[in-house]
């Protein structure tokens, strides 16, 4: 239940190196993380990178080869900042914070929440020297298509995911094992107390009591929705439920 292991360490950890560790842990120091961060269910470490500059300036960046616009992270300093940073330990995953990774979702979430050790590199100015990425074999993640002033923002939102698939983080596991049935839908619409409100009710259903209703209609707005906004979940939805893997989970 705690997520500790037998020698009290968490069995989650997140190591972020960034040039301003000031941000962590930031949102993920309140609510739920913020708790679980408190009683050792995970557990956070800042890299300053800068701490790993070699001039007397403690500079981390440099004009790009080839011209052109800002900066770029030398890859010395931020190579020295991941060997820090880096236990070695079996299924440690070293990840790269950028628009021009695999796009996170879910699933990827997951694999990331069931990995002992994950160290999230944040870039800053116009990136990192690519000869970094080759060589410390970073994992390239993108969190959606826009440009942050840097990878911190991502790796606060990347944590926040992981976090909440923890064991005994949100109490209420049933949701979690609803979610990663129904993962390729989009959420179901909530109504709560007034029942009427602007002169808008609440659907009758929900007032129904009767649960087996309540859940068809659930499923039934939650596959509308997707289908009206999201052609790609609807599409890996309909293929998850007919092609096997789940049938017997519909009656
Ligand atoms: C800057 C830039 C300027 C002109 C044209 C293209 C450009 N791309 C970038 C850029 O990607 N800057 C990054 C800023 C460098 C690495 C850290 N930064 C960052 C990470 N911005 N946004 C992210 C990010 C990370 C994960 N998911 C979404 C966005």
């Amino acid at each position: 239940m705690s997520g500790e292991t037998a020698a009290g360490r968490p069995a989650w950890t997140v190591s972020v190196l960034t040039i301003f560790p000031e941000m962590f842990p930031g949102p993920l120091g309140a609510s739920i993380a913020g708790r679980a961060l408190e009683e050792g269910v995970w557990g956070l470490e800042t890299v300053d990178i800068r701490a790993f500059a070699r001039d007397k300036h403690r500079s981390v960046d440099d004009a790009p080869f080839g011209g052109g616009p800002g900066m770029v992270m030398r890859p010395d300093v931020l190579a020295d900042a991941i060997d820090a940073a880096r236990s070695g330990a079996e299924g440690e995953r070293l990840v790269y914070l950028t628009p021009r990774g695999r796009r996170l979702d879910q699933a990827l979430v997951r694999s990331l929440a069931t990995a002992p050790r994950v160290v999230v590199l944040c870039g800053r100015f116009e990136g990192i020297d690519e000869r970094v990425i080759e060589v410390c074999g970073l994992e390239e993640i993108s969190i959606g298509d826009f440009v942050l002033s840097g990878g911190e923002p991502a790796a606060i939102a990347l944590i926040d995911a992981c976090v909440r698939l923890l064991p005994g983080v949100v109490g209420d596991e049933q949701g979690l094992v609803e979610e990663s049935f129904e993962g390729d839908l989009l959420e179901y619409p909530h109504y709560t107390r007034p029942r009427e409100w602007r002169g808008l009710a609440v659907p009758e259903v929900l007032l129904s009591g009767n649960h087996e209703l309540i859940r068809a209609w659930r499923r039934a707005e939650a596959e509308r929705i997707t289908k009206a906004r999201r052609a790609d979940l609807w599409s890996r939805y309909v293929t998850a439920w007919t092609s096997g893997g789940k049938r017997e989970v519909e009656d």
